[in-house]
């Protein structure tokens, strides 16, 4: 990432598997009782005393309940942490200072960031667990046979430049809860999300965690360790690779339909990623107008895209040829959409200008109790 700062910028597993949604409350009231993630079970288990908790989505019941472990809580998560509150940093400016020459990070043992920051703010108590409305399942169905058979089997998208394609509503809300919950386990550990810093005090205005390769924005530069506590990056989660290689198979269709063309893969080459930056963005959180240039020379030149996953509150992602916020063009960016950019437009200036607060489905809020913002990951070929 190259421009704006102001912003940013284990190994994932599949939850297959039971989500945990057996009853164990006891209801002791005729409140209407939602759907709700089963809640830590023990100490060992519970999520860590974090940050800046935010309210957990209405839930309008009057049970009490027998919590449980959630499903995507690792038995294995961190001991609480320091409290820290979030400092709030310049927002983007497009003409950053230069990036300081590189000079060698401080490389302490590696221990839990102090600063853990949770994405979700699960609340144990006023809820109830039931089984999952039928209505969750039959829509994510529905939804993806639609999706199927829209237009003559092409993905509902668009191509914004050549190189650019934007698949609406791509990812399903199993799949988008799974994401929450992986970066969430993954977010709390060693390596997991921070405030990314820089030398002269200023902070990135969203919260980061690298995956495969620390990105160092700082520096400018991918690095092995962070600089603010010498963690390394926990692995690329292998369980999101089938979501990539689909979106570039499925925008790979949409371009030979809309460009008329049978080599879609020379305007848009495919990729294997390995590494992934998650930006977490709260209500306030911004990314200045930059370019993802720092990947390798052979992975720049090949054009091998950036495939990027929203989930969450919308947001408005704004692109353009150079770093003047007032030439960019927008385009809102949904829970559940994809957004590619490769070949021509591998090096396409971009950043995050505003985050709709309320936007996130409800569903959603109900399965992760991801707290009000946004979640981003960019996948990445180093
Ligand atoms: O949040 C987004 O949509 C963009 C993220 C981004 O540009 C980056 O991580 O470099």
């Amino acid at each position: 990432m190259e421009g704006g700062r102001g912003g940013g910028r284990g190994r994932g597993r599949g939850r297959g598997g039971g989500r945990g949604y057996s009853p164990t409350a006891t209801a002791t009231a005729t409140a209407k009782a939602i759907w709700v993630p089963r809640a830590p079970q023990s100490q060992s288990q519970s999520p860590p005393t974090v940050d800046h908790p935010a309210p957990a989505p209405a839930t309008a019941v009057s049970v009490t309940i027998t919590p449980t472990s959630p499903p995507h809580q690792s038995p294995s998560l961190p001991p609480p942490h320091a409290n820290h509150s979030q400092q709030q940093p310049p927002h983007h400016s497009p003409n950053p200072a230069p990036s300081p020459s590189p000079s060698p990070s401080p490389s302490p043992s590696p221990s839990p960031s102090p600063h853990v920051f949770d994405i979700c703010s699960l609340k144990t108590s006023n809820t109830v667990v039931l089984k999952p409305p039928l209505h969750f399942k039959n829509r994510q169905l529905r939804k993806q046979r639609q999706q199927q058979l829209n237009n003559n089997n092409l993905p509902d998208g668009s191509i914004l430049r050549p190189g650019m394609v934007h698949l609406k509503s791509y990812l399903s809300l199993p799949d988008q809860v799974n994401i929450v919950n992986t970066c969430r386990h993954l977010g709390l550990g060693v390596g997991g999300f921070y405030q990314p810093a820089f030398r002269d005090g200023a902070h990135m205005n969203l919260h980061m965690m690298c995956l495969g390769k620390i990105w160092d924005p700082d520096r400018s530069c991918y690095a092995e360790t962070r600089l603010t506590d010498g963690a390394k990056a926990p692995p690329f989660p292998p369980d999101f690779l089938h979501l990539v290689h689909n979106a570039i198979r499925d925008s790979h269709a949409l371009i030979k339909h809309h460009c008329n063309t049978d080599a879609p893969q020379k305007l848009l080459p495919p990729l294997s990623p390995d590494i992934v930056v998650v930006n977490f963005y709260t209500r306030s959180g911004r990314l200045g107008l930059h370019q993802d240039k720092h990947e390798s020379d052979e992975s720049l030149r090949k054009g091998l895209p950036v495939v990027s996953f929203s989930i969450g509150e919308a947001a408005d992602f704004l692109y353009g040829d150079d770093g003047d916020v007032d030439k960019a063009q927008k385009v809102v960016l949904e829970s559940g959409d994809v957004l590619i950019f490769g070949g021509k437009s591998r090096t396409v200036f971009h950043g995050v200008s505003t985050i709709h607060g309320g936007t996130a489905p409800e569903l959603l809020l109900q399965e992760t109790k991801l707290r009000p913002g946004r979640l981003n990951l960019t996948f990445r070929q180093y």
